[in-house]
């Protein structure tokens, strides 16, 4: 377990850094650098985006008297010193494991976590709606938003802006400019911070009129008002396009967010300032550890590793290939073989496998920032004019990009190919990050075909086919590896809306969409060693349903199982349970019994054990079925 140094280990509640002078914070900083990496090679987590906030955590909480004083962590990846200041030391050998803390605000943790947070570009509008609340209910206390840089490129993060300026409340934002996302940040936005970075001119002219007017004796408002006026056009001149100015910010900055005495300093005129006030911090990513400042995406989110060269620790033995990169491989070959194709992802191109395509084509290749919505619409252009957009997004990340999917796509039955990557259960990211949903929020959406492979192969089958259908299509496939069978140099083509009977069966059939079809084939094995003879279908797709496939299997067996990663509310067993009463009498329908995930937010733990509890892979799929066809009254084993 990783040890923690003197002054860490006396830190039990925020308020105990008051009693600190700066050479203190300054160890304390170190101290706290050396824990995270040390506890983060052990358990994993996100190590590069806490590193590149020790000092301006510290300085934060210096400053500020939490949890009187809200602060809301943007993602909230970056809150792990924030976590052991306030009280979650003892605890923090435990992120991110199976009943530990999570690796994200979490109110029931403490009450140092005012909102909680997973996705990114929340922290302002969030904030915002506390400050007023605050007004409205003649409270006091400060609200502060920390957002870095990346998740600034969302269109929520400029709402919360917008409204923010325009309401006028007291609010602090707090802009963590580490010129990264995961990857190194994108767009006009990014440059135009690192021209602010570059070049902090405007800011201290700005400082000098302000205390040159008010240093002038007895002057008149109308002088006051006309070098308040040429302050203004000077902005234009120095720096055009003072956004957060123009927006109705107080602008300061930028600070060396590694310097506490600086940020503090910062902190305190920010909270003199009334009104709305960001405050430019840089800091660096992966601050203080080498392999993490080298290399800050490789760092931005690791498993466990050795601390001494910052090598991942190698799981035991040989992995078929991930899911993310046979995508990316079969991404790159449908671009060779169809130039129509181009590539999107929202920030993520190693977590997608999209960086192949930015490699090997690279100006078919867009990263548009963290903007899933935009991502959506963006593809809807491109396929409007005859390109075959693929838009590699996690499942829960695309939930932000519901009405573009509905009313972008489908509505006009444009040809965009969503690879929907961790649809799922995800394991340590946890409750905001589980792919639970994206079954339920497509499958109601006229024109879409949703389909979810079993292997990897059928994935590769499944995306060059979906070329060929010309519609919207959304592909969703697991976090990890799939069962390893080999990929054919030449792809399958498969029909839309067609399953396949993959194994015999009348007493039960189990019908399973995507990753637990191979659980289910290892328990009917199983079962037929018990004399159970239990179909197998491999659903292939949620929607269209292979409506023959369905209803002979109904016909055939008195027990329908179906199996889903994905919730079951709104979900493809849902979906199967429709089609049986629309076409069958009641009398004609089997026993269907629905296994998916529950209505419920499901936390962090472990992926293989957390399928296992929820009945999810061969043992509890045989455990089900077991229990099943002994309870059928009409069928016994012959
Ligand atoms: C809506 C959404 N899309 C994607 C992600 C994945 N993600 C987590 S952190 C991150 C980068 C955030 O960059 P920044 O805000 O600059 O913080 P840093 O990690 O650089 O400190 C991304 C893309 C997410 N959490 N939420």
């Amino acid at each position: 377990m990783a040890e923690c140094g003197s002054l860490l280990s006396k830190i039990t509640c925020p308020q105990d850094l008051r009693n600190m002078d700066s050479a203190q914070l300054k160890h304390l900083a170190k101290e706290i650098r050396r824990y995270l990496i040390d506890s983060v090679s052990e358990t994993g987590g996100h190590l590069a985006p806490n590193l590149g906030v020790v000092e301006l955590t510290l300085a934060l909480h210096y400053v500020l008297d939490s949890p009187r004083d809200r602060i809301v962590w943007d993602v909230g990846h970056q809150s792990y010193t924030h976590k052991i200041i306030c009280g979650r030391l003892g605890d923090f050998c435990t992120l991110r494991q199976p009943g530990g803390i999570s690796g994200f605000p979490k109110m029931s943790e403490s009450p140092h976590d005012v909102f909680e947070t997973g996705h990114s570009s929340t922290s302002i509008a969030a904030a915002l709606g506390m400050a007023v609340a605050r007004d409205i209910r003649g409270e006091d206390g400060e609200v502060v938003a920390v957002i870095g840089d990346g998740s600034l490129t969302a269109g929520l993060a400029y709402e919360g802006l917008n409204n923010a300026g325009h309401l006028g409340s007291k609010l602090i934002v707090i802009l963590n400019d580490n010129s990264m996302s995961i990857s190194p940040n994108v767009g006009a936005m990014s440059g135009y911070l690192s021209r602010l970075r570059a070049d902090p001119t405007y800011n201290r002219l700005k400082e000098d009129v302000n205390n040159l007017i008010d240093r002038l004796p007895n002057l008149g408002k109308s002088v006051a008002g006309s070098v308040r006026r040429v302050k203004g056009s000077l902005k234009y001149l120095l720096l055009p396009g003072m956004i957060f100015e123009e927006l109705g910010f107080t602008y300061l900055g930028p600070v060396d967010g590694h310097d506490i005495s600086s940020t503090i300093d910062a902190l305190d005129r920010a909270r003199r300032v009334p009104g709305p006030v960001l405050l430019h911090a840089i800091t660096v990513k992966g601050k203080g550890y080498a392999p993490a400042e080298r290399r800050p995406d490789k760092f931005h989110g690791v498993g466990s590793f050795d601390p001494e060269t910052g090598d991942g620790k190698a799981s035991a033995g040989p992995k078929a290939p991930a899911y993310t990169d046979v995508f990316g491989q079969a991404l790159v070959d449908m671009a060779e073989r169809d130039e129509r194709v181009v590539a999107i992802t929202a920030a993520m191109p190693d977590g997608t496998g999209t960086d192949k395509m930015a490699q090997r084509f690279p100006k078919r290749f867009f990263d548009v920032g963290i903007a899933e919505q935009g991502a959506v619409t963006f593809a809807a252009g491109l396929a409007a004019r005859g390109m075959r957009p693929v838009v590699a997004i996690y499942s829960t990340f695309l939930q932000r990009g519901y009405d573009g999917i509905v009313h972008d796509v489908a509505n006009q039955e444009l040809p965009v190919l969503f690879a929907i990557d961790r649809a799922g259960i995800v394991g340590a990211d946890g409750d905001t990050h589980q792919g639970a949903f994206d079954i339920a929020y497509l499958r109601h959406v006229p024109n879409m075909i949703v389909a979810a492979p079993s292997d990897e192969a059928q994935l590769v089958d499944l995306m060059h086919s979906a070329l060929a259908w010309n519609l919207p299509v959304a592909i969703r496939y697991p976090r990890g590896s799939g069962p390893g069978v080999p990929i054919e140099e030449q792809p399958k083509h498969i029909p839309v809306g067609k399953g396949v009977l993959l194994r015999e069966g009348d007493h039960a059939a189990i019908l399973a969409l995507g990753h637990p079809v191979d659980a289910a084939l290892q328990a009917a094995a199983e079962l037929e060693k018990d004399d159970h003879r239990v179909a197998v279908a491999d659903a292939r797709f949620a929607k269209p349903l292979d409506e023959d496939l369905v209803l002979d299997l109904a016909k055939k067996v008195p027990l329908l199982v179906t199996l889903e990663e994905g919730s079951v509310q709104g979900g493809f067993g849902s979906g199967v349970l429709e089609l049986l009463h629309a076409r069958l009498s009641p009398e004609d329908i089997p026993e269907v019994s629905i296994v998916g995930l529950p209505d419920a937010f499901i936390p962090h733990g472990d992926q293989d054990a957390q399928r296992a509890e929820l009945g999810l892979d061969r043992a509890g799929i045989l455990r089900l079925l077991r229990g099943l066809l002994k309870e059928s009254s009409s069928y016994s084993a012959d």
